[in-house]
């Protein structure tokens, strides 16, 4: 045991009355939900990066956060991951994420990298096996490294590409080892800045042979757990491949992959796009893609990527509305890709984010299901396009359609959307 949250008692539900800080008054991880436990439907995770690897830094300042396991050897990467298993634990989280950078100090070559990923990985096994705490999954980071800065897969130098490739084959090999439940891959780099250096269409042959790449050797290997994309459209880069999920869907089918790879769903980066996070976990639905979400937000006001917590109910109801229409998780999950701001410095700060995170959650997942078992959103969706209903038009042509407009007199009338009162609707829930 570490002393860093020496003074925290473990977090229980206590109901929405409670006035305990360190309680989830929405958070009952038993209860039942559409017949399945709360715990099961959301599929808490803690992100490693964020949590215990991030300093407290901003463009204008360094490091805020002064944590005991801040430095570069292995000793403090095991300390590192003792105090990440005792948060798990205060939590009840049933999942964390990690990058190979997050959990293990970067070598002096790619061997030593490697092998303190092992080392590190048998550590973490450990924990893993004593707690029953699962990996929901693992990734590579292939972004913050000065080799990485031209990008990795889409580099114009294959040696970058090489050291990537290999980079993302320790990774898949570590989280299949710790039995993770997916895969991810979030092309940092893979974008560019002026297009006065970059050959785009070049970039994205290698980014494409780069994800059959990874899919060949993670089933090759018997991974079982699913590959996952996660879309961003700014940040690093100034343009990002992997801009939105309409974007990504047209690269998995453009390089064959649409069956072998889903989204890993940022709420954050739907903002960035212009979407909002429903628009693309419907989209992704719709697309049979959606795969898992990082549930953190942006700032509205100040277009950067701020990987707050979440702290709106209705916002996350109508997010979890989409997860439950995609019928919930399978191997995904409700990772907080979120970080305190840099002025919160205590460890207390750091578990009350993750209570407000998880019962802003839970209180939106709740009234997601309510929605959904009440049927008003969808009896009016059906009710607006009950004209399609037995329609042929679809099987027809312009010119047997053209007929029958003229022959039946086809007029049609506009009928309301009736917008506002199905956002009254939602408020009844929220
Ligand atoms: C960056 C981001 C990443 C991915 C994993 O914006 O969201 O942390 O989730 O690389
Ligand atoms: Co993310």
């Amino acid at each position: 045991m570490t002393d860093f949250f020496a003074d925290i008692p473990q977090i229980r539900y206590e109901g929405p009355e409670s006035t305990n800080e360190f309680a989830f008054r929405h958070y009952d991880p038993e209860a039942e939900v559409l017949g399945k436990p709360l715990q099961d439907h959301l599929r808490f995770a803690v992100a490693w990066w964020h949590s215990f690897a991030w300093p407290g830094g901003d463009p204008f300042g360094g490091q805020t956060f002064q944590r005991p396991w801040f430095g570069d050897t292995m000793d403090l990467a095991k300390m590192k991951a003792d105090v990440a298993f005792e948060l798990f634990a205060i939590l009840g989280q049933p999942f964390f994420c990690f990058h190979d950078a997050d959990i293990r100090p970067e070598g002096e070559t790619f061997a030593e990298s490697r092998d303190r990923l092992d080392e590190i990985t048998d550590y973490i096994g450990g924990k893993m096996e004593e707690s029953g705490v699962s990996l929901l999954w693992g990734t590579a980071n292939l972004f913050t490294h000065r080799r990485f800065m031209a990008g990795a897969a889409t580099n114009p130098d294959p040696e970058v590409f090489a050291y990537a490739a290999a980079t993302v084959k320790s990774c898949i090999d570590a989280t299949h080892r710790l039995g993770g439940q997916n895969y991810v891959l979030w092309g940092g780099r893979e974008g560019y800045e002026t297009l006065l250096n970059t050959d785009m269409g070049r970039e994205r042959q290698q980014a494409g042979r780069f994800l059959q790449m990874t899919v060949e050797y993670a089933r090759k290997t018997g991974f079982e757990g699913t590959i996952l994309i996660e879309p961003k459209p700014q940040e690093p880069t100034k343009h990002q491949y992997d801009y939105d999920v309409a974007t990504v869907y047209g690269f998995l089918k453009d390089f064959g992959l649409e069956d072998e790879v889903k989204v890993n769903i940022e709420q954050g980066h739907a903002i960035l796009a212009g979407h909002s996070f429903e628009h693309e976990l419907a989209l992704a639905r719709s697309l049979g893609i959606f795969g898992s979400i990082d549930m953190n937000r942006n700032d509205y006001q100040s277009g950067w990527d701020t990987d707050q917590f979440p702290n709106s109910v209705p916002e996350v109801a109508l997010a979890y509305y989409e997860v439950l229409k995609a019928g919930g998780f399978t191997t995904g999950g409700t990772n907080f890709d979120a970080k305190l701001r840099r002025q919160s410095l205590d460890p207390a700060d750091l578990v009350l984010a993750h209570i407000g995170g998880m019962d802003v959650c839970a209180a939106g997942l709740k009234a997601a299901a309510a929605m959904l078992e009440d049927g008003g959103l969808e009896e009016a969706r059906a009710a607006r396009y009950a004209g399609w209903d037995g329609s042929d038009l679809l099987e027809s042509d312009l010119e047997t359609i053209a007929a029958r407009v003229e022959a039946e007199g086809i007029a049609p009338e506009p009928r309301s959307g009736r917008q506002e009162r199905l956002e009254n609707y939602v408020n009844r829930f929220v």
